[in-house]
């Protein structure tokens, strides 16, 4: 047994000196985020109630690949945050970058003016400012921050939030390892988006061959005819791929092996944080279960996997209880299959747990388009034209891609491609590409809260939110209306209980992340509901949360896609007092 300390000052203080020399060190990685650390127990993690964060430029690279970084006191990621629930902070936060930028605390409850998004909730760090950010931390859990301006976040600019309970932890461990997931390229991401308007799959070098229809692999000659007729390509699983990205643990590629240290019969807490830009993660330590102990840095019940997509934004707490074997791969593979990182748990730096073969890139469904076929009578020979509406054999649902009565919500226009006709609650199917592993896989209704859930009510209203585009000329939206075009903001009074219904009409998975709050998941009995800042609506599918709107103020709700949220896929939430200006 390690007895580990989270508060070792000594060894931070002589850490904090190497720390401000940045560049000076071998690498732009931050002490606790190097090869063979032992645990987060100090290194190099700034705490306190006072914290000094730079953001600057930097140079990157990784596996042959490498560029120009934003990072934060000269690090990819940013250093580890550890705070204390109950504690205040003050985070002075200077620019020294020649554009505005901001830094966005990810799934902290604080006053609106302190989250960090320019143009919504304060007015952002010019160049050569500082902002001051201070706040109560009022509970505790795995979080993370990044910058809301401009791609800053997808050229280096995140790091790990670690929030200590104030009383005992339920979760109990011997030891603990962070593990920050990420997604590097050395093509800007405003020349990723100027390539994705020209041709939407730019980046997919997965797509179906006809070598692979002779060889009777994937979708029949059928099936491919219907997809391209409807314009769609059954392998647009990532927008970015593989191609130009490379996966990091840490900050570190596959070769570089970034290694957390562990003692044969230890309980050992992973803190995983996807923070990527554009990649969703299927992340297993293969021969290890997955013990789920958090999810977006609250206690779930002790749920045991084998393997959890991790999507863009979330964090996930698990437990793993390694043997006698030396070392172990962690892997966290692009949703894809056009990649992945291995990092490894081992009892000695240097052990390389084996990398995993990538396995078969999945191809999505009819379930995928929002039209789920189980148990229905699909008419003439299971052939069903998609271009006209429905026949009576189709229980008179329309099964048209793009039959506005079934959104009437959504402003129709070039921006809306498709329009789910029967999109089906999917908070319990597996998640795209896991569909068919030999193994355990979490989903979403696998989680039920520890605590009970703090607020019982049965939400006064619901309201429905679409999620729409026209993939093939990158245009992302809600309701049809990307941000730019100025939509009316989602009105709350202040701590009313709402159901959102997050309607998924397009054919990719989408990240929804709302600022300032935590939400239920409707999904199994209420009472112990999973309470999550960002939940990920499966493509074609629909996900429900209730929220009690206890934040006043402006925030920010959006697809945590970098490009997605970018092209529009955001809106404006207020929360108001009665009588007030909503
Ligand atoms: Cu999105």
């Amino acid at each position: 047994m390690t007895a580990f300390d989270p508060f070792n000052r000594r060894r931070f203080l002589a850490l904090s000196g190497i720390l401000a020399g940045g560049l000076g060190l071998s690498a732009v990685t931050p002490a606790w985020a190097r090869s063979g650390t032992p645990g987060t127990a100090g290194f190099g993690t700034l705490s306190g109630d006072s914290i000094a964060l730079q953001i600057g430029e930097s140079h990157f690279a990784t596996g042959g690949r490498s560029a120009h970084a934003i990072t934060v006191n000269g690090t990819l990621p940013a250093p580890l945050l550890r705070l204390r629930e109950g504690q205040n902070v003050r985070l002075a936060v200077t620019n020294t970058l020649r554009e505005q930028s901001s830094i966005h605390w990810h799934g902290l409850l604080l006053p609106f003016q302190m989250d960090g998004v320019p143009g919504v909730s304060f007015p952002g760090i010019d160049p050569g400012e500082t902002f001051v950010y201070e706040f109560p931390i009022v509970h505790s859990g795995t979080f993370w921050y990044h910058s809301h301006s401009g791609m800053q976040e997808a050229v280096g600019l995140y790091g790990p939030i670690v929030i200590d309970p104030a009383g005992p932890d339920p979760v109990a461990c011997d030891r603990e390892h962070v593990i920050v997931l990420s997604d590097w390229s050395p093509i800007h991401p405003h020349e990723q988006l100027r390539r994705l308007k020209m041709m939407g799959g730019y980046f997919n070098r997965q797509k179906q061959t006809l070598a692979g229809l002779l060889a009777g692999k994937d979708q029949s000659l059928s099936e491919r005819l219907e997809w391209a007729q409807m314009r769609m390509d059954a392998t647009d699983i990532s927008d970015v791929t593989g191609s130009t990205y490379s996966f990091l643990i840490n900050g570190h590629g596959t070769l570089e092996n970034w290694t957390g240290l562990f003692r044969p019969g230890e309980k050992v807490r992973l803190r995983v944080i996807n923070a990527s830009a554009m990649t969703n993660f299927n992340f297993r330590l293969p021969g290890l279960a997955l013990k789920v102990v958090a999810a977006d840095g609250n206690h779930v019940q002790p749920v045991e996997t084998d393997e959890v997509q991790i999507a863009i934004a979330e964090t996930y707490d698990f437990i793993v209880e390694p043997g006698e074997a030396d070392s172990y791969a962690i892997v966290a593979e692009a949703i894809d299959r056009s990649g992945l990182v291995r990092g490894s748990l081992a009892q000695r730096p240097g052990l390389v747990a084996p990398v995993p073969a990538l396995r078969e890139r999945p191809l999505l469904t009819m379930r995928d388009m929002g039209m789920d076929m189980s148990g229905m009578d699909m008419g003439e020979d299971g052939v069903i034209d998609l271009s006209k509406p429905a026949n009576d054999s189709m229980s008179g649902h329309s099964m048209s891609m793009r039959d506005p009565t079934v959104a009437p919500g959504v402003k129709m226009g070039p921006g809306v491609a498709t329009l789910s006709p029967m999109p089906v609650d999917r908070l319990a199917d597996r998640p795209t590409g896991l569909e068919n592993a030999d193994h355990r896989v979490l989903t979403y209704a696998d989680l039920r809260a520890l605590d009970p859930n703090p607020d019982p009510r049965t939400p006064s209203r619901e309201i429905d939110v679409h999620l729409t585009a026209n993939m093939e000329r990158y245009m992302w939206s809600i309701d049809g209306e990307a941000l730019s075009e100025g939509p009316d903001p989602i009105p709350f009074r202040l701590n009313e209980r709402v159901r959102v219904n997050l309607i998924n009409d397009t054919m990719m998975p989408h990240p929804i992340h709302l600022h300032g709050h935590f939400f239920e998941l409707v999904s199994g009995e209420p009472g112990h509901r999973v309470r999550k800042h960002t939940v990920n609506v499966l493509p074609g599918g629909k996900a429900s949360f209730d929220l009690t709107a206890d934040g006043e103020g402006d925030w920010a709700f959006h697809c945590h896609m970098l490009l997605h949220m970018h092209s529009g896929m955001m809106r404006i939430v207020t929360v108001r007092d009665e009588g007030g200006a909503a």
